[in-house]
């Protein structure tokens, strides 16, 4: 995970890009420590979370668990590190934005949007591939796509795990904007800049206020 800051904007970037950052469970600390550095520092007034390389997140790495142990704890998991960083995320009294470079998948589709506003490429698309490996989709997905999608939307993406494109995507509200991909980081830049520009405060409490 690369982390930097600059014009009160801090940037998050998933950084395994030959694994279409999939999360490994290094990740999760390092996520952690961003978040927290985001939140105590006044520097900080606005974070852009993205992807390196071609993807933004493919979810969990299902390298690093045995699917097929049967003792496995995806719950503890999922309690540990995935459900406090997304309850972060919409808690922190900051705006977060996103920029979706690529691919997001399970978790990494989930983790996208629970940013408070979501740009994505044009190439970009979102996968909710949690039923193919015959999970329920976790990171929120169950709660927050009916509300951003409605519910018919929501189930078929749930149900078929198929790949929604960027503009499928803005025209279902499951996100702010699609652009066209070499536009995608100059115009999340500036639109991190703009908050990072604006009233803090306020926006924290608009953000508490609509969820
Ligand atoms: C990967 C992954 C990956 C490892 C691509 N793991 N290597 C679960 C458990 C516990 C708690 C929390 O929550 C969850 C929720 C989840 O996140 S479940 C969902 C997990 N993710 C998926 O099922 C998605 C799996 N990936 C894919 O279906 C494809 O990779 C997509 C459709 C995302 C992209 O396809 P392509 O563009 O064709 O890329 P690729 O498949 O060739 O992937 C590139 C490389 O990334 C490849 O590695 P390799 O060494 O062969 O080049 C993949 O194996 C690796 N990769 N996703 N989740």
């Amino acid at each position: 995970v690369l982390v930097s800051t600059a014009d009160g904007v801090m940037t998050i970037t998933l950084n395994r890009p030959e694994k279409l950052n999939a999360f490994v469970a290094a990740m999760h600390g390092l996520l952690r420590e961003a978040l927290t550095r985001a939140e105590e520092d006044a520097a900080v007034r606005a974070v852009l979370l993205t992807g390196a390389g071609r993807g933004f997140c493919a979810g969990q790495d299902l390298a690093e668990r045995d699917m097929n142990d049967p003792n496995l704890d995806l719950g503890g998991g999922l309690e540990a590190n995935y459900n406090p960083f997304i309850r972060r995320l919409r808690s922190l009294p900051k705006p977060v934005a996103c920029a979706v470079n690529g691919v997001a998948a399970g978790a990494g589709a989930n983790l996208a949007l629970a940013a408070d506003l979501v740009l994505a490429a044009r190439s970009a698309s979102f996968i909710q591939a949690f039923s193919r490996i015959a999970l329920v989709p976790d990171c929120g997905g169950t709660y927050w796509l009916p509300r951003l999608a409605g519910l018919q939307r929501a189930m078929g993406m749930a149900l078929l795990a198929g790949r929604v494109p960027a503009e499928d995507a803005e025209r279902w509200g499951l996100i702010w904007k699609c652009v066209d991909d070499d536009k995608l980081m100059d115009e999340a830049s500036a639109l991190a800049r703009t908050l990072a520009a604006g009233p803090t405060h306020t926006y924290g409490m608009i953000k508490k206020a609509l969820y």
